[in-house]
């Protein structure tokens, strides 16, 4: 943390400054226990020095640049050095080992390859693992298939969506996982729940990891489920030092729920000190006997930005998400939507498709809608459309929310 702040200090950028005025002025001046104290930097802080970010190395020190479409619209990017490039390696090549990958092992990678970190970063990692990495990137899911039966891979990694459109497009083409030899999956980039856990492990018969990451930080890899680290993800904290902390910045104990702050240790090109991520987890030890020294933080619980204020009530759409995924006549494809066209009057509508046509779509929307009043303590309007009625993501993150303020619906059928 000493290393990192004197770079900062040395970089002379918004960090510093900030740095200085809490009166830090040489890195002997900052210790773990009042981490607290130093200042933090946001998205905002990207968004305002767009397009160098907050770059610490010189220009001819950057090998690459990656970075998200980010929320709004509004891209960001981060400057990678190789030594950035080679602790994602690293970190990733963990990753995958915890997963169970070997040298003998065939990484599917059918993360989207490009500004988005998934494609290379888990590509960079399986490399350094020294598996095979087939780089299928997202999207032409006939190709996807025709490459898993011929090349069988043991190891697959996408989000956590396009692993059940895969699953679907399997049957579809009469096509048993069991004869794959598929072993496990490395899922992230997007929410999902425990439940859409058992339907992708059910669908494609493998173990489900959750993978977190973020650009800002690196990308994926900067915490991973092992198949020994009981559901939790175990933080590279070795490279990003991680804190859990509430509203107004201050550290929550473990096991309560708390906005992830990571500080990348170990990073040149663009080290952040004290990053607020806007995402909601809680923190955790390493499990009980584990040979692992890590420290663990949950599945993602939301994001402070996601959280949906309805006439009063707190909600997070992985709240809803979970009620809809516990019923099983409900398929894994929804659309939770925040009415805003009277803005005084906020309504939640969800969309949801049924598992088959047999389904009675009368009494699905009726249980919904109890389960939900239930779980929330607020009624949303349930719409179940026909099959295919909720637009498929096939390449990138899965659309999950949207927004309704004026004018058409986001999706047809939601009046
Ligand atoms: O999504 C990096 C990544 C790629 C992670 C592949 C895992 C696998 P960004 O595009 O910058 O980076 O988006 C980061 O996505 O702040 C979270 O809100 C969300 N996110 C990432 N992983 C998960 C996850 C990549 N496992 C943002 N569960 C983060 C829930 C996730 N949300």
């Amino acid at each position: 943390m000493r290393g990192l702040v004197s770079r900062l200090l040395a970089a002379d950028g918004l960090q510093a400054a900030r740095l200085r005025d809490a009166g830090v002025t040489g890195a002997e001046d900052v210790g773990l226990d009042d981490l607290h104290r130093l200042p933090m930097v946001t998205k905002q802080d990207l968004w305002d020095h767009y397009p160098d970010g907050l770059r610490a190395a010189p220009a001819d020190a950057i090998v690459c640049v990656h970075g998200s479409s980010g929320t709004g619209g509004r891209p960001t990017l981060i400057p990678y050095t190789a030594h950035d490039v080679d602790v994602w390696a690293q970190v990733m090549a963990r990753a995958l080992g915890g997963a169970g990958a070997t040298r003998r092992s065939t990484v599917h990678n059918a993360y989207g390859y490009g500004l988005f970190t998934g494609g290379l970063g888990i590509h960079h990692g399986g490399m350094r693992l020294g598996a095979t990495v087939v780089p299928s990137s997202g999207g032409m899911t006939d190709r996807q298939l025709r490459l898993i039966q011929d090349l069988r891979p043991d190891v697959l990694c996408c989000t956590p969506s396009y692993a059940i459109h895969l699953g679907e497009a399997m049957h579809a083409a009469g096509v048993d996982p069991a004869d794959l030899g598929l072993r496990v999956g490395v899922f992230g980039a997007e929410p999902w729940t425990a439940q859409m856990r058992d339907q992708i492990e059910r669908s494609l018969g493998l173990r489900a990891l959750d993978i977190y990451g973020l650009s800002e930080v690196i990308g994926p890899g900067v915490a991973c489920e092992s198949l020994d680290s009981g559901g939790m993800l175990n933080v590279a904290e070795d490279h990003f030092y991680v804190e859990a902390v509430d509203p107004a910045g201050l550290p929550v104990p473990d096991g309560t729920p708390g906005e992830l702050v990571f500080s990348t240790l170990t990073k040149t090109g663009m080290p952040l000190l004290r990053y607020r991520t806007g995402d909601i987890a809680t923190l955790a030890g390493p499990a009980d006997g584990s040979a692992r020294t890590l420290r663990r933080m949950s599945k993602l619980l939301g994001r402070r930005d996601d959280m949906l204020v309805v006439r009063g009530v707190n909600v997070f759409p992985t709240e809803i998400e979970a009620v809809l995924l516990a019923d099983p006549r409900v398929s894994p494809h929804y659309l939770v939507v925040e009415d805003r066209r009277v803005s005084a009057r906020a309504e939640l509508r969800v969309a949801v498709e049924p598992f088959s046509d047999t389904v009675d779509t009368a009494a699905l929307a009726r249980d919904l809608d109890h389960a939900l009043r239930e779980r929330l303590g607020i009624g949303c309007v349930v719409r179940v459309l026909g099959q295919g009625g909720v637009p498929r993501t096939e390449t990138g993150k899965a659309r999950r929310l949207a927004r309704w303020s004026a004018g058409e619906p986001p999706i047809p059928g939601l009046e």
